[in-house]
C-alpha cells in the first residue's frame, strides 16, 4: 500500500529509551506500579498469539527487542506457555536513576498551552458568551467523575434546530493525545472570530451546524495532565481494581468483534468495556448523535498523520469506500498545502491497524454518513509521540482547518433537507448491504503494534 511503514513501531535509541522510562516511572511517582513489571521478547516471537493470551501494553522496541508491561501475575503464565522473556523492570529503572533529576518532568499540570478540563471549561464558555448569536454549549452528557462532555454548537440561531445539515469534530477519546482538543477548541475560535470578517466562514455558521466536542474524555484529560501523562482510558474502576476502558473501543458497531481489535482485559490498554456504551462518556456521544442528525464527523485522536476511514473491525472495504478515501485524500491534499506535512490516507483497519467499537465504524454504520479518523502529528515517536511542544499547536491547527471546512462544505453541497427519511447523503445515500464477516488477524503480523 502505502510506503511509510514506520507507524507504531517503536524503533529507538537508547536515548528514546530513556526518554520514554523517565515518563513511565517517574521516581518518587505512583506511575509505575509495584504490581507491574516491564519484560521484553525477541521480535521474532509471534506477536498476535501473545496479543490474544494476555493483557500485554506495548512499550516500545528496542533493537531486536520488544517491551512490554504486564501486570505481575501473568509472568508465570507467560512463561508456562512457552514464552522466552527477559523481566527488564529493574535494569530500566536504573536508567532512570543516572537521568538528573527534573530534566524531563512533563507532568504535574505542567500542561502548557494545553487545556486541562477547567481551562477547557473556561475557554469554551468564554466562546459561548463572547459569541451567543452564534455559539451555545451544549452538556450531552457527564463522565464518570461527573464532568460535563461539551458540545459547542456553532451556527446561526444556535439555541434552535433548524434543517440544517450538521458536522461532528471530536477530540479525546485518548487522554494523552492533548493536541487532540486543541485542534477542534481552535477551529471553534476560528470560526467565531472570523463571522462577521469572512464571507466563507458566515456562509459556513449560517448554513450549517458545527459540532464541536473537544474532550469526550474529560477525567482522563484531567488524569493525564495532574496524574501520569501517558494515561489513554478513561477513569473506570474496573472489577478487577484495573482502571480504565478504551472509550475508543466501546462504540457497539462490531463491538467486541475479535480480540485483536480490541480486549476484554480489564488492564489492557484497549479493554473494551463490560458491554457497547458501558461508559456514560461514549453514552453521551451516543445521545448527541440520536438527538441530531449528523452529516458527518473527524475524530481527532494522535499521532501518526494520517486520515483514515471506516472499516476499522476488519479489512473489508466500505461500501463507500471510493467516496470516503476521495475526502479523505482531497482533505489530506488541503493539509498538505499549509505546511508540507503529509498525512496518509487509508482505510482504518489496513492502513494502522485494527480495532474494533470504533467510534468511526459506529458512525458510518449506524448513521451511513462518512466518518474519519485525523491522526494528527507528529509522524512517530521520534518525532515526539504524543508531546507536541506548544508551538506547534498553532502550525497543527492551521493545516487541519481548511480539511475540516471542506468537509462541512461538502456536506452543505450534497444536503437534501432534513424531512424524515431523507439522510443528509442526499443523492449519496447508502444502500444497506449484507455484512460480510471477514477474520483478518494480520494486522500485528504486519509489524503494526498499537502505540
Ligand atoms: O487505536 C485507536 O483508537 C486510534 N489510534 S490511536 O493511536 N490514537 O489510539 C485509531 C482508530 C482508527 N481505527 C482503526 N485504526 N481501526
Ligand atoms: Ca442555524
Ligand atoms: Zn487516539
Amino acid at each position: 500500500m502505502i510506503s511509510r511503514k514506520r507507524k507504531k513501531i517503536f524503533i529507538f535509541s537508547s536515548f528514546w529509551t530513556a526518554f520514554l522510562l523517565l515518563l513511565f516511572a517517574q521516581p518518587g511517582a505512583d506511575n509505575f506500579p509495584d504490581t507491574h513489571e516491564i519484560i521484553s521478547f525477541s521480535r521474532k516471537i509471534d506477536l498476535k498469539n501473545l496479543f490474544e493470551s494476555y493483557p500485554l501494553d506495548p512499550l516500545m522496541a528496542d533493537g531486536d527487542r520488544i517491551y512490554f508491561i504486564v501486570e505481575r501475575k501473568y509472568l508465570d503464565p507467560i512463561h508456562q506457555s512457552g514464552y522466552d522473556f527477559r523481566l527488564e523492570t529493574d535494569k530500566l529503572s536504573l536508567e532512570i536513576d543516572k537521568t538528573p533529576k527534573g530534566s524531563l518532568n512533563l507532568q504535574g499540570g505542567l500542561n502548557g498551552a494545553y487545556h486541562s478540563y477547567s481551562e477547557l471549561t473556561s475557554a469554551l464558555r468564554n466562546i459561548a458568551a463572547g459569541y451567543s448569536p452564534i455559539a451555545r454549549l451544549y452538556i450531552p452528557g457527564k463522565s464518570l467523575e461527573n464532568r460535563n462532555i461539551y458540545g459547542l454548537k456553532i451556527s446561526d440561531n444556535p439555541s434552535i434546530r433548524e434543517n440544517e445539515p450538521r458536522v461532528a469534530l471530536l477530540g479525546c477519546h485518548h487522554a494523552r493525545e492533548w493536541i487532540s482538543v486543541e485542534v477542534p477548541l481552535l477551529i471553534a475560535e476560528y470560526l467565531v472570530k472570523n463571522y462577521n470578517q469572512d464571507t466563507r466562514i458566515k456562509n459556513i455558521v449560517d448554513s450549517a451546524e458545527i459540532w464541536i466536542i473537544p474532550s469526550v474524555n474529560p477525567d482522563g484529560l484531567d488524569y493525564s495532565v495532574f496524574t501520569y501523562r501517558l494515561w489513554r482510558k478513561n477513569r473506570r474502576l474496573n472489577l478487577d481494581g484495573t482502571y480504565g476502558v478504551d472509550l475508543n473501543r466501546n462504540y457497539s458497531y462490531q463491538w467486541g468483534y475479535d480480540n485483536l481489535g480490541s480486549s476484554p482485559e480489564p488492564a489492557s490498554e484497549v479493554f473494551r468495556g463490560t458491554g457497547p456504551f458501558s461508559e456514560p462518556e461514549t453514552e453521551a456521544i451516543r445521545n448527541l448523535f440520536i438527538n441530531n442528525r449528523f452529516s458527518a464527523a473527524i475524530s481527532y485522536h494522535s499521532y501518526s498523520q494520517s486520515i483514515l476511514f471506516p472499516w476499522g473491525y476488519a479489512d473489508l472495504p466500505a461500501e463507500k469506500e471510493a467516496l470516503l478515501s476521495d475526502l479523505a485524500s482531497t482533505m489530506a491534499e488541503l493539509i498538505f498545502r499549509v505546511n508540507g506535512r503529509e498525512y496518509e490516507v487509508g482505510r482504518a483497519s489496513s492502513s494502522l491497524y485494527l480495532t474494533n467499537g470504533d467510534f468511526t465504524d459506529w458512525v458510518y454504520g449506524f448513521f451511513e454518513i462518512p466518518a474519519f479518523t485525523i491522526e494528527l502529528p507528529p509522524l512517530d515517536l521520534i518525532h515526539g509521540g504524543f508531546f507536541n511542544s506548544e508551538q506547534d499547536i498553532q502550525q497543527i491547527f492551521r493545516e487541519n482547518l481548511p480539511a475540516a471546512l471542506y468537509l462541512i462544505e461538502w456536506v452543505m453541497s450534497t444536503f437534501e433537507g432534513g424531512q424524515k427519511g431523507k439522510t443528509p447523503w442526499g443523492k449519496l445515500r447508502l444502500a444497506k448491504g449484507p455484512r460480510t464477516v471477514v477474520k483478518d488477524s494480520r494486522a500485528f503480523s504486519k509489524g503494526k503494534e498499537r502505540k
